[in-house]
């Protein structure tokens, strides 16, 4: 049972925030600006290789402080401990949760349940560099004798968003002899375009599943096997050369077909959401090699280092989560875009979607009390610039305020004319014009006629970070993506909800079951629905064609 604890709201640093809102909330950013230009600078934070500008949020020095006072009479400082502690903080699911073990370095112990995971983390990992190696230097043969040169990785959720992403951001190091390719949904549009230009004696798919039940990674398993037996001449033994498994069900994998010799196995104290760096990554040590997912590994373990030992006034974890707090609890706001102008990253937005809102998507506390606050807010994004030209309209003239996360490199990975000035030029420019706008004065000043003023003009005052680093490299992969990993929990900590466990997902898993067989049955089986429901189903029925 989780301890009890007074409601946040109650707390003396949350009173004392609404009062300083009344006193803040309503002051533009070009006055906090001219009474204080030092703010620009000061309101910086830098921590392994990533710098953090704050300066343009509705802040000021003693907002911070009261926010870092929510969170050290949040616990916040314990509840780090105990998550790198191994302690049980998924109450509901009774699991440690230790995605931090996943990047300790060997020699590291982290306890659970009396025994140390980091031996094992370390050997998981041998196996899948040994394996990466094998296959990237054509070493491993397919069934007839071919070399493989494309990777199919079904999954869906934490066991496909991860590798999706990793493997986009960076394709820049991968093996470029190789295909990669991600298959997630049910719809069987995404298998066959994913594989019809493949051939079957050169393609490997991994199957990604932890529990290795998901209904639509298991079906879509068994399209691979049966398209990969069709291409091969039937022969079963082929699928021991052309599929392997990343899951925690060993038992599964083995009934599925797959020699446990062929699988790579991870444990319930990874979330799903929390896995890339697992085994489920298999496809981006495939794609990178084996040198840069360590690199990719030591950038998380920095990060998580960060957050477990900075000053929470220096802490970029805890900094972005407070300031994503403010908003969403104190601004009432709804939604932080996270927008990144690096295009590698276009995934990146998918992926946090996930990770903040799977987590903290959450409405009872740790004691199962429904919350009388604004939990998760919504993430959402697209890299830069192409947001400029759709939806950036309504956060620079809407009437909601959309605090931004900008996420830019000093330096491009492929140096194309003058493209990158030109890129950075846009990231400053739209954090610029989001805090400071433009006064009626200012549109006038530009000769513009009175009646056309007011749809000119730019309130300003809406907020944005600006994070920056040298270039993206793997190392920096992981550093971004612990950032937003551990300030997803600094935010669940003070909501005082359950971070890792996702009964909602759970939910889609069994609801559709029902309806299959009432959709695929003969004869007109008796449906129990809503009238809705019935009436679509009905409607399925009789207008699908047979074939
Ligand atoms: C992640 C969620 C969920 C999960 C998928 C796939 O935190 O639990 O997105 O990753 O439902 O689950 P399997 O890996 O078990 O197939």
């Amino acid at each position: 049972m989780a301890k009890k604890i007074l409601p946040v709201t109650k707390s003396r640093a949350w009173m004392a925030l609404i009062d300083h809102k009344k006193s803040i909330g309503r002051q533009h950013l070009r006055k906090l600006f001219s009474d204080d230009p030092g703010r620009g600078e000061r309101m910086t934070a830098k921590a392994s290789g990533l710098f953090l500008d704050y300066s343009k949020n509705r802040i000021t020095g003693q907002t911070l402080k009261l926010l870092i006072q929510l969170a050290k009479e949040s616990g916040l400082k314990n509840r780090i401990d105990s998550m790198f502690n191994g302690e049980k903080i998924n109450v509901t699911e009774d699991r440690a949760v230790l995605h931090i073990a996943l990047r300790a370095p060997r020699g590291t112990k982290i306890m659970v349940d009396g025994k140390n995971v980091i031996p094992q983390v370390h050997e998981v990992l041998d196996r899948m560099a040994d394996f990466s190696i094998r296959v990237r230097s054509g070493q491993w043969k397919g069934h007839t004798g071919k070399r493989i040169r494309n990777v199919v990785n079904i999954g869906i959720g934490g066991s496909d968003l991860g590798p999706v992403m990793a493997y986009e951001a960076l394709r820049f190091y991968s093996e470029r002899s190789m295909t990669f390719r991600f298959v997630s949904n049910i719809d069987g549009i995404d298998f066959a375009e994913a594989v019809r230009d493949l051939n079957p004696e050169e393609t490997m798919f991994i199957v990604s599943s932890k529990t290795f039940t998901t209904m639509e990674t298991m079906t879509n398993a068994q399209t691979a096997k049966e398209w990969l037996l069709n291409g091969l001449g039937g022969d079963t033994r082929a699928v021991a050369k052309h599929c392997v498994a990343v899951s925690t069900n060993e038992q599964k994998v083995t009934e599925f077909g797959i020699d446990t010799a062929n699988m790579f196995g991870f444990w319930d104290w990874v979330g799903g959401r929390y896995s890339m760096d697992s085994a489920i990554g298999l496809s981006t040590m495939l794609a990178i090699g084996p040198e840069h997912f360590h690199a990719m590994l030591n950038g998380f373990h920095e990060m998580d280092e960060h957050f477990r030992t900075a000053p929470f006034e220096s802490n970029l974890p805890v900094l972005l989560g407070l300031l994503a707090l403010w908003y969403n609890n104190f601004f009432g706001v709804q939604t932080i875009a996270v927008l990144p102008y690096e295009n590698y990253l276009k995934r990146f937005p998918a992926y946090l979607q996930q990770l903040t809102m799977e987590s903290n998507g959450k409405h009872v506390t740790l004691d199962g009390k429904k919350v009388n606050y604004n939990t998760g807010p919504i993430y959402w994004g697209e890299p830069g610039t192409n947001g400029q030209h759709s939806f950036y309209q309504l956060i620079h003239q809407g009437t909601r305020m959309i605090p931004c996360d900008f996420i830019a490199f000093v330096n491009p990975l492929i140096k194309v004319g003058r493209h990158h000035d030109i890129l950075l030029s846009n990231v400053f420019a739209q954090s610029e014009a989001l805090a400071f706008g433009k006064t009626p004065a200012q549109v006038r000043a530009e000769g513009t006629s009175e009646w056309l003023v007011p749809h000119r003009v730019f309130e300003g005052n809406r907020p944005s970070n600006v994070i920056l680093a040298d270039h993206l490299t793997p190392d920096i992969l992981g550093k971004l993506v612990a950032l937003y990993e551990h300030s997803t929990f600094t935010q669940s900590v003070i909501w005082n909800i359950d971070a890792f466990d996702q009964w909602g997902v759970e939910l889609g898993k069994v609801l559709a079951q029902r309806i299959i067989p009432e959709i695929e049955g003969k004869g007109s089986p008796k449906l129990n629905h809503d009238g809705s429901t019935n009436n679509l189903i009905q409607h399925y029925r009789k207008n699908k064609k047979l074939n």
